[in-house]
């Protein structure tokens, strides 16, 4: 068996409450993933971290509203309230995440035409965040995620994780959902179908 390690989904302000794409209880993970952190000898941060003009952004498209779906050159796209803009308030790091255990931060999201849910793939589903390398190398295979949204992040990097050979499991006191139509059941179900542990 290989390492260990923990990988810490979007802790960031914009996703919890107060935040302009706030996760209901979204705040309520951050003592929960600080006890994970503290276990973990291996810990990797994500960050949503988007253009002003980012292209998720329904503001960036006339005539649409957040939550409205688009199709972009590479699939379908959600549309999202303007979120986790580069350098704003609402891109930090919840202020009580223990982040300083942290080895690795890695940023998603900042190219203009694409999204990101994925730790490990933009939404194209073909360019790399550079991660799966990462691990590898380091010879980490066995990873537990938590973190925002449930739904959304989470789920992609655990489905991801899976399809590039690691083992995953997610924890769900350490997750909260966006939770829109339905997606919470689905996106757990696909998890469960692509062989991601539900803790
Ligand atoms: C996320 C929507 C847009 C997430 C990020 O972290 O789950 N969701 N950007
Ligand atoms: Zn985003």
């Amino acid at each position: 068996m290989g390492g260990k390690a923990l990988i810490v989904i979007d802790i960031q302000n914009d996703f919890c409450p107060g935040g302009s794409l706030a996760v209901d209880g979204g705040d309520e993970v951050v003592p929960v993933i600080n006890r994970l952190i503290g276990e973990f000898e291996h810990v990797i941060l994500t960050q949503d971290w988007h253009p002003a003009d980012h292209s998720s952004f329904a503001s960036q498209h006339p005539g649409k509203a957040p939550f409205d779906d688009i199709e972009m050159a590479y699939g379908p796209q959600r549309l999202w309230p303007d979120h986790c803009v580069q350098g704003s308030r609402g891109a930090e790091f919840h202020p009580d995440l223990n982040v300083t255990p942290a080895e690795l931060i890695i940023r998603k999201g900042f190219r203009r035409g694409i999204d990101s849910y994925s730790a490990f793939f933009e939404n194209d589903h073909a360019t790399p965040t550079g991660l799966a390398g990462y691990l590898r190398e380091r010879g980490l295979t066995d990873l537990t995620l938590a973190g925002l949204a449930t739904d959304f992040c989470v789920a992609y990097s655990a489905i991801d994780a899976v399809e590039q050979g690691f083992n995953a499991r997610v924890i769900l006191e350490g997750s909260r959902a966006i939770d829109l139509a339905g997606s919470l059941d689905a996106m757990t179900a696909k998890m469960r179908a692509a062989g991601v542990d539900i803790i």
